[in-house]
């Protein structure tokens, strides 16, 4: 898979890609991201990439052309299943478009910045809006580092088979069971018995009732 990220702000986005489970998918070749800087497609020689918005108001909006010279280039070197623009007001990322996102061969992430971008390139170019959230961030590059993480550690290969993401909250719209490891006594607080027990299905038994449990009591919502 290959995941072109385009930004005005990149640097944002070099330490989440380098570091635990991203940099490993990228060193066995599971997975490139590029970065693009949209200054290197700027308008003019000061590097101008945003401008007034028309009809007045505060805020800079990013303007088309820069944007356009990068998405026509990514282009005219391969096809994109889809081009996604990060923004507050795109439908909401859960697991399963992450699941989903995780099946495409490329795709190309646009971050949104200051105001945001001219309608004009979401009319043209934009299959998909994303939001992460129901607040604002300063630029869409932290949502496109949480949502190219959520997306990469769901390629075949990337999660070994004892970190296997079928067993992660959200997979089967539930939330994870609790966990515990060494010490089996801690400041006066036991794991529960089941866990010690070598009893695979009552553990099993006890992790999907406690899931169950979990969900209902902090995300209800999960369950329709
Ligand atoms: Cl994708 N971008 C920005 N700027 N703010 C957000 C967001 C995205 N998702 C939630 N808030």
């Amino acid at each position: 898979m290959r995941i072109d990220i385009i930004s005005a702000q990149p640097n944002l986005l070099e330490s989440p890609f380098n570091h635990s489970i991203v940099k490993r998918a990228k060193d066995k070749k599971l997975v490139e991201i590029h970065l693009h800087h949209l200054k290197d497609y700027a308008l003019n020689q000061y590097g101008q990439i945003d401008d007034y918005q028309y009809g007045g108001g505060a805020g800079m909006v990013l303007m088309c052309e820069p944007i356009a010279k990068c998405i026509d280039q990514l282009l005219e070197e391969r096809n994109y299943s889809d081009i996604i623009y990060l923004t507050p007001d795109g439908a909401l990322f859960n697991q399963s478009m992450a699941n989903q996102l995780s099946l495409s061969e490329n795709i190309i992430l646009l971050c949104g910045h200051y105001k945001g971008i001219d309608q004009r390139i979401r009319d043209l170019y934009i299959t998909k809006e994303i939001s992460i959230g129901s607040y604002v961030l300063s630029g869409g590059e932290l949502a496109a580092a949480i949502v190219t993480d959520a997306i990469v550690r769901l390629i075949p290969g990337v999660l070994g088979n004892e970190e296997s993401a079928l067993t992660d909250s959200f997979q089967d719209e539930l939330l994870a069971p609790p966990v515990y490891t060494r010490p089996a006594e801690f400041k006066g607080l036991k794991v529960p018995d089941v866990l010690l027990s070598g009893h695979f299905k009552n553990i099993e038994e006890w992790r999907m009732s406690e899931s169950e449990r979990l969900t209902k009591e902090k995300r209800p919502d999960l369950l329709k």
